[in-house]
């Protein structure tokens, strides 16, 4: 089945690095690479309207083809006529393909050859999702990037156990490309094969021969250290084909962003940004801080005087620390507004510096190795 609309277009290549900017021409829209998207996973970013997620700067938006399932189901966002239409985001859309949250799922499920079966937490009752259901489900939703069923080994696992989620993912990729009916939606492989770097290798050729019109590296941030991240995506990425793009999933640190850019990753999905601002942390300038902590109740300044956003342009620390110790809802809408907009501005500026081919040197205070773990 031809795909329509897409086209990666790669406009500058860093000299020092894998690092490059992109053009991605979704039907929904364009994205510049390398962007982080932000997590919408019952579709909606949690306490942002799509107004002011348009003003973070970002892009494109994830959501999850498990929660939808449980709730309202896809009939009925199908009847609403899509997703974009469902939850008012004209962008370009994607949905993760219900594994991984499936897996990270503690207790009652059980991973066979033809799916996983588990029991719904919303209701009790019994689930049962395959690789052609999740398609299925993806081809109802309507977003214009689909994520393929995959297993997600746990960290650490043996090598046995990694090679046979390993394996049983790239079955379970051939039946949702057979299962996949949209010419207008971008099936994307991912790359499985924890820690083992040979593993990774042979999966990332044998995705590469499939043609698909994307590729991500799954299977990491699962609780590995910090330098086997970058070890991974480091011996993955290059392996991918330059006029594709490449979406690291689950990742959205400014350290773990910055060196997986270095490796040529183009795009980035983590729900860290609204997940903090429910705490009251802020992201700023590279650092994470807590706007609840006393010394901010007379601060009249912004949370960062840099910042372009709703949040910084218009209320002060003092104001945010009161909402936050008065547990307002009002605090966590305009902490999230702004710790988005700091990471998509983070991969914005990164992009910026590769253009400029400035980007090794503008940011090498976040290419420097993690320590490796002393074992
Ligand atoms: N697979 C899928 N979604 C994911 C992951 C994965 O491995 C991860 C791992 N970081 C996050 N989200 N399908
Ligand atoms: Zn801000």
């Amino acid at each position: 089945m031809p795909l329509l609309n897409f086209q990666f277009h790669c406009q500058a290549q860093c000299s020092h690095s894998h690092a490059r900017a992109g053009q991605w021409t979704t039907p929904h829209g364009v994205v510049e690479t390398p962007r982080f998207m932000p997590v919408g996973t019952t579709a909606t970013v949690k306490g942002v309207t799509p107004a002011q997620l348009v003003d973070t700067g970002a892009q494109m938006v994830l959501a999850n083809t498990y929660h939808l399932h449980l709730q309202p189901g896809e009939s009925i966002v199908a009847k609403a006529g899509g997703l974009h239409s469902f939850m008012q985001w004209s962008g370009p859309l994607l949905t993760d393909s219900g594994g991984f949250q499936v897996f990270s799922l503690s207790g009652l499920r059980k991973i066979q050859e033809d799916g996983v079966t588990f029991r719904s937490p919303r209701d009790g009752r019994t689930i049962h999702l395959t690789p052609e259901k999740s398609i299925e489900i993806q081809n109802q939703l309507g977003a214009d990037v689909i994520m393929a069923f995959d297993e997600c080994p746990p960290y650490p696992a043996t090598r046995e156990e990694v090679t046979a989620a390993t394996d049983r993912t790239y079955r379970w990729l051939q039946r949702c490309i057979a299962a996949h009916q949209r010419s207008d939606q971008a099936l994307f492989g991912i790359v499985q094969g924890g820690t083992f770097l040979d593993l990774r290798a042979k999966t990332a050729q044998s995705l590469v021969e499939l043609d698909l019109p994307g590729y991500a590296i799954g299977g990491v941030s699962v609780g590995e250290p910090a330098a086997f991240i970058q070890a991974i995506v480091a011996a993955t990425a290059p392996l991918l084909p330059v006029d594709k793009p490449r979406y690291l999933m689950g990742v959205g640190t400014y350290r773990e962003m910055a060196q997986a850019i270095a490796a040529g990753i183009d795009l980035f999905d983590c729900v860290i940004p609204t997940r903090l601002a429910r705490h009251g942390a802020v992201l700023s300038q590279g650092h994470r801080w807590n706007i609840k902590n006393a010394q901010y109740r007379e601060d009249f300044t912004p949370l960062d005087d840099t910042c372009p956003c709703y949040t910084c342009q218009t209320f002060s620390r003092a104001y945010l620390n009161h909402l936050v110790r008065s547990r307002e809802v009002l605090a966590y809408t305009l902490l999230s507004i702004h710790n988005i907009t700091e990471l998509v501005r983070f991969t914005q500026r990164i992009r910026a510096s590769i253009l400029d081919d400035r980007f090794t040197e503008e940011f090498a205070p976040y290419l420097q190795p993690d320590p490796l773990p002393s074992e």
